[in-house]
């Protein structure tokens, strides 16, 4: 690689060394490390399948001995799009092995949003089902590898399931390479020492390297990259694992998508393996799955966007299931009503614990043994005594607490740049190194923040983020619209839904078929429009700029 990657100076490194957040250990030596220390117990269930730590570790090294055999190795970049599935972890895990750094797409991505990883991450391989949620993402790999064509990076598909047709689309059973045995490797008097190739725990990952990459919600066009490293990831799901008290004992639920940052690491599958509990991989969102794996399981603690707590709340309360060992709940990802927070804990016989993250670092928890007014009117605190937060006024100057602004912010586990974006990085950041989060809060004197809006042309569905911009440059090119504005509106149901403010010729297109034009185009379906107003024109501010709060504003009193 030739471009220098954003990264913390030797200085904050030395001291977030020195404070022990870092602890130098890349995930292949950490899960090695669990194998040693807790084998015996169960790491992962998926269904009917269950993994031991030994087993996990086992199963890590024949990925990885497949995935080496494809040619992959230290530094390369593998996009991941799998549903909730225990292979989700299994691929992570091979690919940790070899120090090869995971792309973690969404299920929903589609050929822009995958094609886009694909190009920008340089990426050498894609992992896919073969199908999921009614959608053939063997066809989407047909498209990305038409797209990129033979100078594209990518060079092996790998499908969970059936590969199909094509040859040259590998099945992941076939990558479960046993590695070579011991003997193989060990030196004769006649011969010389075999060359021990790299470090078989993390093909020779330095704990500075990126280990993942996670991707923004995004504000311009397509998603950002956001590098994770071995040593500020790890602390990121230690220090949420602390938070939230886990040990052996632990059993988590992942309910949300797997590679969301919240599920993964907040403390989710990595805190929770971290701590030497278990996994337990729930296949869809929906309360009565939940239920069911808390009660056969005896899930301890699990995680929910908002628009799914009153689905969880009612079928709780209207059916008779054995929640009695799940201890916490945790909601974040979007805005939690208060009324929905004050009511979740009582219904479900648990504690609640509101999150707010975000995938480039800085994550806030409540505490467990917080008064209920904060666990119910605020977004938590930082998880780490050395998260910085400032809160600052539209010429970035700090406010006092109690008054709202921008939330700054830098620490152990906050990136300094996105990944391959250096123009977008001199606006992303502050000269010394904070992370404009576009988030706008109120800090409290305890240090807990509460959200009070945003500042980036972002709409946030119920926790799936929309960047206007990317929607409005492909609303352009349907060929009945001029202009266009997509603004969030409040929603019962998503906290907040989109509105595409559209400018046309003639007839406007309906909301539908605004969907099939953008699915035709390749976007994820959740960046659809939920409703599509014609308007004569866009309102513009003083300076110039489509004026969206006008929109939303109109929106709301017709
Ligand atoms: C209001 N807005 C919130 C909350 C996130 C844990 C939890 C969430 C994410 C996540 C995450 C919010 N109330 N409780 O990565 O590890 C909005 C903010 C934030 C953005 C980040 C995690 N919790 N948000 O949602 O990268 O606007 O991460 O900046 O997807 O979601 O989005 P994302």
């Amino acid at each position: 690689m030739t471009e220098t990657q954003k990264t913390w100076s030797e200085t904050e490194s030395a001291r977030y060394r020195a404070a022990g957040h870092w602890q130098g250990v890349t995930f292949g030596t950490l899960l090695r490390q669990g194998a040693a220390g807790h084998g015996g117990r169960v790491a992962l269930i998926d269904g009917e399948r269950r993994w031991t730590y030994a087993d996990l570790d086992a199963e890590a090294d024949r990925v990885a001995g497949g995935l080496r055999g494809l040619g992959i190795g230290r530094g390369d970049r593998v996009v991941v799009q799998l549903p909730n599935s225990a292979e989700f972890v299994l691929v992570w895990f091979g690919l940790q092995r070899l120090g090869a750094v995971p792309v973690h797409a969404m299920p929903g991505h589609r050929r822009r949003e995958i094609g886009h990883l694909v190009r920008v991450a340089g990426a050498v391989a894609c992992v896919v089902p073969d199908r999921h949620a009614r959608f053939d993402h063997r066809e989407l790999m047909r498209e990305v590898r038409a797209e990129q064509g033979p100078g594209g990076s990518l060079r092996h598909v790998v499908v969970v399931g059936d590969p199909g047709p094509d040859d040259d689309f590998v099945p992941f059973e076939a990558l479960r390479v046993d590695p070579p045995s011991a003997s193989g490797l060990t030196a004769t008097d006649s011969l010389p020492a075999p060359d021990p190739g790299p470090d078989p725990d993390d093909g020779g990952a330095d704990p500075a390297d990126v280990a993942l990459l996670l991707l923004s919600g995004g504000t311009t066009g397509l998603p950002k990259l956001i590098p994770r490293t071995h040593d500020d990831y790890a602390y990121n799901a230690r220090a949420c694992a602390q938070v939230c008290a886990l040990d052996a004992r632990t059993v988590y639920l992942a309910v949300l998508p797997i590679g969301f940052n919240f599920t993964f690491a907040c403390p989710g599958v990595l805190g929770t393996l971290m701590a030497g509990g278990t996994v337990v991989v729930a296949p869809d969102p929906s309360p009565q799955t939940g239920f069911t794996l808390v009660e056969r399981e005896g899930v301890t603690l699990t995680s929910l966007t908002p628009p799914l707590v009153p689905h969880w709340m009612d079928e709780a309360v209207s059916s008779s299931w054995d929640l009695g060992s799940l201890a916490v709940v945790q909601v974040g990802g979007a805005r939690l009503p208060e009324d929905h927070a004050r009511k979740l804990g009582p219904a479900l016989g648990v504690t609640v614990q509101q999150v707010f993250g975000m995938a480039e670092g800085l994550i806030n928890l409540t505490r467990l043994d917080d008064p209920e007014d904060l666990v119910c009117a605020t977004q938590g605190r930082p998880v780490s005594p050395d998260d910085e937060i400032l809160v600052v006024d539209t010429d970035g100057r700090p406010v006092p607490d109690g008054t709202a602004g921008e939330l700054l912010t830098r620490g152990p586990y906050t990136l300094r740049g996105y990944y391959r974006a250096e123009e977008h990085n001199r606006t992303a950041f502050t000269p010394d190194g904070y992370y404009r989060s576009g988030d706008v809060v109120r800090r409290l004197p305890t240090g807990h923040l509460v959200v009070v809006g945003r500042i980036k042309d972002q709409i946030n569905r119920g926790g799936e983020k929309i960047a206007a911009v990317e929607v409005e440059e492909e609303l352009l090119t349907h060929p009945a619209i001029t202009a266009a504005a997509l603004v969030g509106v409040p929603d019962e149901r998503w906290g907040e839904r989109s509105v595409a403010f559209v400018v046309c010729a003639g007839a406007a297109p309906s909301a539908r078929e605004v969907a099939a034009h953008l699915r035709e185009r390749g976007l994820a379906g959740h960046k659809a429009p939920d409703e599509v107003v014609q308007v004569p024109g866009l309102p513009l501010t003083a300076v110039g700029k489509v004026d969206k709060a006008a929109l939303a504003q109109g929106f709301l009193r017709p």
